[in-house]
């Protein structure tokens, strides 16, 4: 079995860290991110999804970190406590993984991504009310983290580490590679982290983070790198997706003649992005997003999420 592994990614940490502390026999397959090699011709005969972690066991090729965590879990046949077979601790583990994607792992990458590459790609740094916006993104996932997964129990689950824990922690210590601490004033999350920590094994957990968290390497691989220019691409939709759903969302929000009034504005691009530069989009989003701020907000708009959204591309 091959594993497709770059440490400075959380997805492909968790998979690393499942697989060595369980002593599953895996061969490491070195994937170099910032060198851009997801994009060569070879990984993507592996995976066309051009994204790590990626499993190999003989012909069968399968992606995403999830699934790949379930099945190491199947085929390796680890304790229950990992993945429970009891169908309401599951569906815990389950409703875990489900809520993480799109909550406290996309606003923890973000942070990382803006601090880590907003230089080296635009030539200036992250717009500061764009970066605010996603730290308080990130403090509400946190939040949520901590009251309604956590609670006062040792793990996700209950007594007892699973997958879950293992998915949070390392999504968790992303930041910590850029400088932002979101282990600072969370003294149960910090505990927790220690017990997760303690579980994989604290010597392990350690190496897997040591090419994140050396910040001034992780720097400099980005300014001498001779690849950046590949990894564009994938930052810029980022930005453009952000601001062309901020407009999204305010044109949706807006009464049926402040509406009319948003879409005479919004650039057709923007409101049906297939992004020929996406430089130009990304502009016309912004400069969007700006303009239906100050002609069509709502007297009845509210909702701290959608409004965290829009704040957080208004640049
Ligand atoms: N949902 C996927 C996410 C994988 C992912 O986003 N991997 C990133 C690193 S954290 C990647 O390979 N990015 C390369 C790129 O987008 O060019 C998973 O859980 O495995």
């Amino acid at each position: 079995m091959e594993i497709y592994l770059d440490l400075v990614s959380p997805p492909c940490r968790a998979v690393y860290l499942f697989a060595e502390a369980l002593k599953i026999p895996y061969a490491f397959k070195k994937v170099e991110l910032s060198a851009g090699q997801q994009y060569t011709e070879e990984f993507g005969k592996l995976s066309v999804v051009r994204k790590v972690p990626v499993l190999k066991d003989g012909s069968f090729v399968l992606t995403e970190s999830t699934a790949i965590l379930q099945y190491l879990v199947q085929k390796c046949s680890v304790a229950d406590h990992w993945f429970p077979a009891e169908l309401q601790q599951r569906a815990r583990v389950d409703e875990y993984l489900s809520w993480q994607h799109l909550n406290l792992r996309s606003h923890c990458s973000k942070v990382f991504l803006l601090r880590l590459m907003h230089r080296p790609l635009m030539g200036s740094e992250a717009p500061k009310d764009k970066l605010d916006a996603t730290l308080e993104d990130m403090k509400q996932s946190l939040d949520l983290l901590e009251e309604k997964f956590l609670q006062d129990k040792p793990f996700i689950v209950g007594n007892k580490i699973s997958v879950a824990d293992l998915v949070a922690m390392v999504e968790m210590m992303q930041p910590l590679g850029v400088g932002v601490d979101p282990f600072q004033g969370r003294p149960k999350l910090t505990a927790w982290r220690d017990r997760v920590k303690k579980e994989l094994g604290v010597k392990l957990v350690d190496q897997a983070h040591e090419a994140l968290l050396d910040s001034s390497g992780l720097q400099q691989k980005m300014q001498n790198n001779t690849e950046l220019h590949k990894l564009k691409p994938m930052f810029l939709k980022m930005c453009v997706e952000d601001a062309a759903a901020a407009v999204r969302i305010r044109s949706r929000t807006c009464d049926p003649v402040h509406r009319k009034k948003s879409h005479t504005e919004v650039p057709p691009a923007v409101l049906n992005p297939s992004p020929a530069d996406s430089l130009t989009l990304l502009s016309a989003c912004l400069a969007a997003t700006r303009s239906a701020s100050v002609s069509t907000k709502p007297a009845s708009w509210s909702g701290s999420r959608a409004s965290g959204s829009v704040r957080s591309n208004g640049a």
